[in-house]
């Protein structure tokens, strides 16, 4: 069983939505209620064994691209809570055979919690995040017209930085960056002796993106 890999960031989500509860007696940022809707999109860099080389067990991938959207509610003017979806794409660096070119996708669905530091009520609105999320993992194989792949689905945990700024009641803009831990190596059965083998030991990424977020205030105060 490995379902503590769950439990664990399920309880850090937890103990931030306490400190953000204690912390919401000290400040009002007017946040509560407020529905965001947001999209993102920036670099993903490789980590561990998607950015190590070939000699190295690795997958040597280099930076790619990622684009996501994400649905916030504020549930005080401190924590808010939300649903997230990202996809991401890197290239492996060198080519692991001539006229081969790889590929690494990941697709994450999660639910997150993001904590907004007090900082009085400005328009800057620095924040700590972290999250769960269904990673989807695709290792892609394309050359002479024919494409290849492996994939499979396990879960993960997210943490994240980020400030966002108010450049309007409505709008807001803002930077971020995320770390992704997949649990779990890739294994599939390369060589058809009904043995699964390992693919790739870990599949962890870090993810910087520039955000873009609506906000849909409450009515009542
Ligand atoms: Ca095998």
């Amino acid at each position: 069983m490995k379902s503590w890999k769950i439990v664990v960031p399920m309880l850090v989500v937890l103990s931030m939505a306490s400190i953000a509860s204690a912390a919401e007696q000290s400040t009002s940022s007017g946040m509560k209620g407020h529905i965001t809707v947001g999209v993102n999109g920036g670099i993903t860099v490789p980590s561990g064994k998607l950015a190590a080389d070939y000699t190295d067990d690795g997958a040597d991938m280099g930076m790619g691209w990622d684009a996501g959207a994400a649905v916030d509610w504020f549930a005080t003017d401190q924590l808010a809570i939300g649903a997230d979806a990202n996809f991401g794409a890197m290239k492996a660096k060198d080519d692991p055979s001539p006229g081969i070119e790889l590929k690494a996708k990941t697709t994450q669905f999660g639910l997150h919690a993001k904590w907004f530091i007090p900082t009085g009520g400005g328009k800057l609105m620095p924040w700590l995040g972290a999250g769960v999320a269904m990673y989807t993992r695709k290792l892609e194989a394309s050359g002479g017209g024919a494409t290849a792949d492996v994939s499979d689905s396990k879960p993960g945990a997210n943490f994240g930085v980020g400030a966002d700024y108010m450049v309007s009641e409505m709008v807001g803009i803002g930077i971020n960056g995320a770390y992704d831990l997949t649990f779990g190596k890739m294994e599939d059965d390369v060589d058809g002796d009904g043995v699964d083998d390992e693919i790739i030991e870990n599949w962890n990424l870090i993810r910087f993106n520039a955000a873009l977020t609506f906000h849909f205030p409450h009515t009542t105060k």
